[in-house]
């Protein structure tokens, strides 16, 4: 049996947790097209006949403003550490820039397997693939490139079977049936936030944090769970763009959230959100400390 740890890291905006997702086959980790949605390592385990993989989420490679930012690409260089694969995922319908260079610059002396994983396919015209492959080639020896849309889940089939082949031999970490070790607290914000991402603009998805403050188990099977979350924003005047005209935003934000939930949790969700202004939150080492505490 095979077993070991795989991470996914790559730049903002590549598809890792949408591929994190797809390889796991449940939604473990939100996503969006604003960068920077993953602020956290996201963990899910998929066993395989074969053997199990672990496989890391992790935020995108960018450049820190704040200290949660800082915190951020600690976690996933840490997570270009203690694993047996790095997968790099690269978005192959973006053209080759800065990024991508600081990207192979940092997996360059990564002593474990790198395997190049090519996400969008469904982005690109056959013929174009080849030559990216082609220049790919130069910029270091991977062990292997692999095309796939994470999106459509073509060729991911193919991109698992080569991880569980530069897997070490190995008993399995977790139980067959374990999928993830994010607490459901975690979940709970993280899809709250999620929603906050896909009806805000400009510097609000950046400057969002959610925090559970209370959540209330159902008294019986089937009964009503209840979850009071607090959405953090770091200025006045973005609190009303939350709330939105007469209550509509948060409104939506929470209707959206909650459905989603009670799939999750497959019972009836009451769902309390309450917009706080907590200025520069994102240098503050205690709530990042709430947010960020999660070691390999
Ligand atoms: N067309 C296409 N879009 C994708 C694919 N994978 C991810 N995306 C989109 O790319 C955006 C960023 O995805 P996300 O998984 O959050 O990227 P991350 O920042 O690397 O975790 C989202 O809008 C996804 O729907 C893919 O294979 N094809
Ligand atoms: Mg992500």
């Amino acid at each position: 049996m095979k077993a070991g740890l795989v991470s996914l890291v790559g730049l903002p905006n590549a598809g890792k947790s949408t591929l994190l997702n797809r390889l796991v086959g449940t939604k473990l980790a939100i996503v969006s097209d604003k960068p920077q949605t993953t602020r956290t390592r996201i963990l899910g385990v998929r066993t395989y006949p074969e053997g199990q993989v672990v496989y890391v989420d992790t935020p995108g490679i960018h450049r820190p403003t704040h200290r949660m930012n800082v915190r951020m690409l600690d976690t996933a260089r840490d997570a270009m550490r203690d694993v047996d694969v790095v997968g790099v995922v690269l978005d192959v319908s973006q053209k080759p820039g800065g990024g991508q260079q600081h990207l192979f610059e940092m997996v360059r002396h990564v002593p474990t397997p790198v395997v190049l994983v090519l996400n969008k396919v469904d982005l690109v015209a056959k013929m174009k693939l080849l030559p990216i492959i082609d220049r790919l080639r130069q910029e270091r020896e991977f062990a292997d490139i692999v095309p796939v849309s994470a999106l459509s889940g073509h060729n991911v089939e193919r991109l698992e079977q080569v991880f569980l082949s530069h897997l070490p031999e190995g008993e399995p970490l977790y139980p067959a049936d374990y999928l993830t070790d994010q607490p459901e607290r975690v979940f709970v914000a993280e899809i709250v936030r999620e929603q906050v991402l896909q009806h805000t603009h400009a510097e609000l998805p950046f400057s969002t944090a959610v925090i559970v403050d209370k959540f209330e188990e159902p008294e019986r099977e089937k009964g009503l769970m209840r979850l009071y979350c607090s959405i953090l924003v770091e200025r006045e005047s973005q609190k009303p763009i939350i709330i939105g005209r007469h209550g509509e935003m948060i409104k939506t934000i929470g209707t959206a959230a909650r459905e989603q939930l009670e799939r999750f949790f497959d019972t009836k969700v009451f769902l309390d959100l309450h917009v706080k202004v907590k200025s520069a939150w994102r240098e503050d080492e205690r709530i990042l400390d709430e947010l960020f505490n999660k070691p390999l």
